[in-house]
């Protein structure tokens, strides 16, 4: 339609500059280098959950970063792993499906592991990224634990001289150090378009979704070994009243002793797990929240592909 044909008084947007650039960048890399970290570093906003254990991001989370010329909307991804059970399969085939979907890639890399004499990579991450041409970065994070800066050079030096990347940045997503200089590299990858969403967004996924994840994290802080991983957090009942959400949620777990473990004597752990989520989640919402908490037994669930499925895997 012609501008002129528009009725008066209408607000027309501005239009987006021709040099726009707008697009996908899936950060990948393996568990725990710090991909969560970054996304929260780049929004400002703890969006992703972030946990020292690894494998705590277990779906794709979009952040949507926008500058005068671009937005960028990253997809943090599972770590890459080579995958045991139901779980981790979905986990995986979520990370590929990023990979595949995305104009761009943001590869994380611990600074230790970069310096390792051996393959920076296990095979199948290598295979992930090699695998495909599409242009990526790659993020050297954790700078800070590297005693001997004399060796960034010459390190960084040796992944270009690779030529499978476009740009090669030292970060330290902890302290958001150097996440803008990803950022200006990554720019230039995307393609020339118009904004893809509204600038406003900051994410796709919906409040509860962040409910159930900021509850999964406190389980991962408190808990160790074997319980976190068999745990998933379900929304039973959501209803935003006039003071207060009250907000029901079912943990589920593998077996009856680690009901036992998430309870703890005289229901103290599930307790400080009610407490620690719900001063997040009140944080996040910005309004006052009533949490209740139940743990259930779903007999081996997460190498169940019916229950993986129903809980919203491989969606
Ligand atoms: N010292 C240091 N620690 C960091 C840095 N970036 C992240 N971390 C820590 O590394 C741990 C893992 O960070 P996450 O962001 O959860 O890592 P991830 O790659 O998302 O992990 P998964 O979701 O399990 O794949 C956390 O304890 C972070 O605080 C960094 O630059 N320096
Ligand atoms: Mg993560």
């Amino acid at each position: 339609m012609d501008d002129t044909t528009l009725p008066p008084n209408i607000d027309v947007p501005a239009a987006p500059p021709p040099d726009f650039r707008a697009g996908f960048v899936a950060i990948i890399g393996e568990p725990n280098v710090g991909k969560s970290t970054f996304l929260n570093a780049v929004l400002g906003t703890k969006l992703s959950i972030v946990t020292n254990k690894p494998q705590t991001t277990r779906r794709q989370v979009l952040g949507f970063q926008n500058g005068e010329n671009h937005q960028i909307i990253f997809v943090d991804t599972p770590g890459l792993i080579a995958p045991a059970y139901a779980l981790q399969r979905s986990m995986v085939e979520s990370a590929h499906r990023a990979v595949g979907d995305a104009d761009a890639l943001l590869v994380l890399l611990e600074a230790g592991k970069a310096l390792s004499k051996h393959a920076p990579f296990p095979d199948f991450m290598a295979a992930v990224i090699d695998g495909t041409t599409t242009p990526a970065v790659l993020a050297i994070n954790k700078m800070d634990q590297l005693s001997d800066k004399s060796l960034v050079l010459p390190m960084m030096k040796s992944f270009s001289d690779t030529g499978r990347y476009k740009a090669v940045v030292p970060m330290c997503a902890l302290v958001a150090d150097n996440v803008q200089a990803a950022i200006s590299e990554l720019v230039p990858l995307l393609p020339l378009q118009p904004p893809l969403y509204p600038a406003d967004m900051l994410s796709d996924q919906p409040e509860r979704f962040f409910v159930t994840e900021i509850i999964r994290e406190k389980i991962f802080e408190q808990f160790r070994q074997e319980v976190p991983y068999a745990t998933e957090v379900v929304i039973a009942e959501y209803r935003e009243e006039d003071t207060r959400d009250f907000i029901a949620a079912d943990i589920l777990v593998e077996r009856d002793s680690q009901k036992r473990i998430l309870i703890g004597a005289k229901g103290a752990a599930i307790k400080a797990i009610g407490t620690a989520a719900r001063a997040d989640i009140e944080e996040f919402l910005g309004r006052h929240v009533y949490l209740e908490l139940h743990v259930k037994v779903r007999e081996g669930w997460r190498d169940n592909e019916d229950w993986v499925r129903r809980l919203g895997y491989n969606s």
